[in-house]
């Protein structure tokens, strides 16, 4: 498609354009996107047009299970009742007004990698594999600031965050979370909170699904134990073959997944390749990646490129000699709790078919002779 402005033969030969006030991309960036279904809700991120480790904030995934809320943030409040010494609420202008503290993490849907894991095609691209997780810097109050100012009574062991959305959607966070790390954000990458993402305010639970990182935040409500809301019951519990199930996994199982080579890329002609993708934990930091070009037979470890931090994107890359030969590339992820991604064939038998959500298996990608690239389960 060619660009939408003049393009001049020489650059130095004629006045660029005008500043605009907001800064547009390159007329030659016009990224190929997995097809957009408005009628589902979400959207992916498409992990194979980013470098380094932050999602743009218009390029975060997003996932609203009853549309995307419209606030005013002059009208909003959050509410935080129940077991407290002294209900509060607070608009946003109120909560800027506490310490902030700014916090760069993961948010990935529970149920990311669903149809690459049930329904996988050699013709899918990392944003459809993968697309359900982003990373940001996000910025706001220490919700633990907030519940010492409300007072905390005795057996507050959990706290029930419900969204002002059409959803109103809500899920029961165990106090301990709540009290370390937890964020109520009211920017993200440096702005206000895109609308999709939960403006004017979200939870961000670093490391846990997606799922529970409120959006539209309205209110928080301590309480003796889990709520057992719709939102936390119906979804969310995989099913196991041994007949129990996994209810309430909150923390998000280390992961990776290669963004280059990956389809609708073609390595143009044998030699020098990087081999290029994200991993990350809920459980910390990402201590190492492993990468292999043989379908998993052997392993070389692969180079961490920029900051590593605790439940964040981080960047691998390994430099791979392409001897223009039929290869399976794959990438391993080891956390700093020592956990180990597992391969498709083990988390196939530990979690059975029933599983719907929290898959975090070995992922491969098929390079054929001429190049071209295709997932590969
Ligand atoms: N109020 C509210 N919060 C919500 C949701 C929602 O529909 N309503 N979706 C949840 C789900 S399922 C996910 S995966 C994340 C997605 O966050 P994002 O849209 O900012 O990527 O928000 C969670 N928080
Ligand atoms: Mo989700």
């Amino acid at each position: 498609m060619p660009p939408p402005v003049d393009v001049p033969l020489d650059a130095t030969k004629v006045p660029g354009l005008p500043s605009t006030q907001f800064s547009p991309r390159s007329p030659f960036e016009n990224p190929t996107l997995a097809p957009l279904n408005v009628m589902s809700g979400s959207t992916l991120t498409p992990l194979q047009h980013l470098k380094g480790s932050i999602t743009p904030s218009d390029l975060h995934f997003q996932r609203s299970h009853n549309g995307i809320a419209v606030i005013d943030p002059a009208k909003h409040r959050l509410v935080i009742h129940g077991l407290v010494n002294r209900p509060l609420s607070f608009d946003v202008d109120e909560l800027k007004r506490f310490p902030s503290v700014s916090r760069t993490c993961f948010i990935e849907c529970s149920g990311n990698g669903r149809a690459a894991y049930r329904t996988p095609k050699p013709q899918m691209t990392p944003q459809e594999v993968d697309g359900m997780t982003s990373n940001s810097e996000w910025t706001g109050v220490s919700v633990k600031t907030l519940l010492h100012e409300a007072g905390m009574k005795g057996g507050a062991g959990w706290v029930l965050a419900e969204g002002g959305d059409a959803a109103v959607l809500s899920r029961s966070i165990p106090m301990e979370k709540m009290l370390d790390d937890a964020i109520i954000a009211y920017a993200q990458n440096g702005e206000p909170v895109r609308m999709s993402n939960g403006y004017p305010m979200r939870l961000v639970l670093p490391g846990y699904e997606g799922n529970m990182c409120i959006k539209w935040l309205r209110r928080l409500k301590l309480i003796d134990q889990p709520n057992m809301s719709r939102d936390e019951t119906v979804k969310y519990t995989d099913p196991l073959p041994d007949g129990n199930s996994r209810q309430f996994s909150f923390v998000m199982d280390a992961k990776s997944v290669i963004t280059s080579p990956a389809f609708p890329e073609r390595l143009k002609g044998a030699g020098w390749w990087p081999i290029s993708g994200l991993a990350w934990t809920g459980r910390g930091k990402i201590t190492h990646v492993d990468v292999s070009t043989d379908g998993g037979k052997t392993w070389f470890e692969a180079e961490l490129v920029g900051q590593v931090l605790p439940m964040a994107h981080t960047r691998f890359q390994y430099m791979w000699e392409w001897k223009g030969q039929p290869a399976t590339i794959m990438s391993r992820a080891t956390d700093e709790t020592g956990y180990t991604q597992p391969t498709l064939q083990e988390f196939r038998t530990v979690r059975g078919p029933g599983t719907d959500y929290h898959y975090n298996a070995i992922r491969s990608w098929t390079v054929a002779a001429d190049g071209t690239v295709g997932f590969g389960g």
